[in-house]
């Protein structure tokens, strides 16, 4: 039977924060599979952040996407024809297959998900790409030690939730910032953060952290920039170590934002600032998620995974994302597995 394929091109490079019509839905027949080809058929899709710097066209880690060509993203989906040995029909698997409905894959990059461990979904969540961005990214660049205190922006998304969790189970006190008193109230009751606040209701940035942080601030992680992290600043004790995760309040603006010059405050506390890719840890992912399983399991590391349901709402979800629509992780349901 001939299957139709839906897929999300990018229609035009955004103008600071993107709108629906910068995506174009196309249809086009699924292709049999070639020789070690399979077919495989999405059930969730990511939409993350990073996702809008590829839309720019501006080379980095990564090419841009094409106008014309299919938006990026990570997918877990079911292979339903496979002309490969490795993947048989019904397997689980999970790669960068892009918004589209049917991808036809090599089987290069593409892993294999037990369902048994934990739902399908957290592949491209906290079992996934943002979960090890959270775990490297905290406990490589900063080395959290018990007691001391861990101030996380973006704290109830995809990584900062994890953030959080991983800091509390290696004894830290944790402070979150987010965008909403719902968030803020997620975190504390929730996920047991020591304290938290609303970013955009509150006046003063630094005061909020002086009430939560006593002691300072020993780790910062970063997930969005901006006025949040030039708070931060004045409250680092010596050696304090900064990740620099992500910079999302600068993603969708159109002129770039000035700040303090906070520099020299890193010389007087001796602190360390270190940008991370999620990707240069590559070959400990393995270990990581195992581990991490391993905290869901015991109950010391909850999720919360944001869920709009039908692959034409991708643009809906990305662009809510971007404003703050989420807690958790975003993603998109487009089919249930097939028995
Ligand atoms: P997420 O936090 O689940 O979703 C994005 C969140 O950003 C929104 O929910 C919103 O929450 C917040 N936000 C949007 N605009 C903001 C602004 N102007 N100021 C402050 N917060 C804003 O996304 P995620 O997947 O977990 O990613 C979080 C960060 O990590 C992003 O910066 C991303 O680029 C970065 N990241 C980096 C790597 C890496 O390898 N370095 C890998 C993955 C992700 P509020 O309601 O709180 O505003
Ligand atoms: C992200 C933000 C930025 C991310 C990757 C990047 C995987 C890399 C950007 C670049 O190389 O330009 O959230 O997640």
């Amino acid at each position: 039977m001939a299957l139709t394929n839906r897929k999300f091109t990018l229609a035009a490079r955004p103008v600071g924060m993107p709108k629906e019509s910068d995506f174009k839905l196309v249809e086009s027949p699924v292709p049999s599979p070639g020789a070690g080809e399979m077919i495989v058929k999405a059930l969730y899709l990511s939409v993350d952040p990073y996702m809008r710097g590829r839309m720019n066209d501006a080379k980095s880690y990564a090419a841009p996407v094409e106008i014309g060509g299919v938006m990026c993203g990570g997918v877990v989906g079911q292979v339903i024809e496979s002309n490969n040995p490795k993947f048989k029909v019904g397997d689980i698997v999970q790669s960068e297959f892009g918004w589209q409905e049917y991808a036809v894959s090599d089987g290069k990059g593409v892993r294999k998900i037990d369902p048994s461990i934990a739902p399908i979904s957290t592949s491209i969540g906290i079992l996934g790409m943002p979960g090890l961005t959270a775990y490297f990214g905290l406990l490589e660049i900063c080395h959290p030690q018990a007691g001391e205190t861990v101030v996380i922006s973006g704290a109830a998304g995809a990584v900062g939730m994890a953030v959080g969790q991983i800091a509390k189970i290696k004894g830290c006190r944790v402070i979150g910032i987010a965008g909403t008193d719902e968030k803020v109230k997620y975190l504390v009751d929730e996920l047991g953060f020591d304290g938290a606040f609303n970013y955009k209701t509150a006046k003063n940035y630094v005061e909020e952290l002086k009430k939560l942080c006593p002691q300072g601030i020993d780790v910062y992680f970063d997930n969005v920039g901006g006025a949040v992290t030039d708070a931060v600043i004045p409250l680092l004790n010596v050696k304090a170590r900064l990740s620099i995760c992500g910079q999302i309040s600068q993603y969708n603006i159109e002129k770039p934002e000035m700040g303090p010059r906070w520099l020299w405050a890193l010389i007087v506390k001796q602190a360390r600032v270190e940008g991370f890719l999620v990707f240069q840890f590559f070959d400990k992912f393995g270990p990581a998620v195992a581990e991490m399983a391993g905290w869901i399991k015991e109950g010391k590391l909850k999720y919360r995974e944001d869920i709009l349901d039908g692959f034409e709402n991708m643009p809906r979800a990305f662009i809510g994302m971007l404003q703050g629509d989420n807690t958790g992780k975003r993603l998109v349901k487009a089919a249930d597995p097939s028995k």
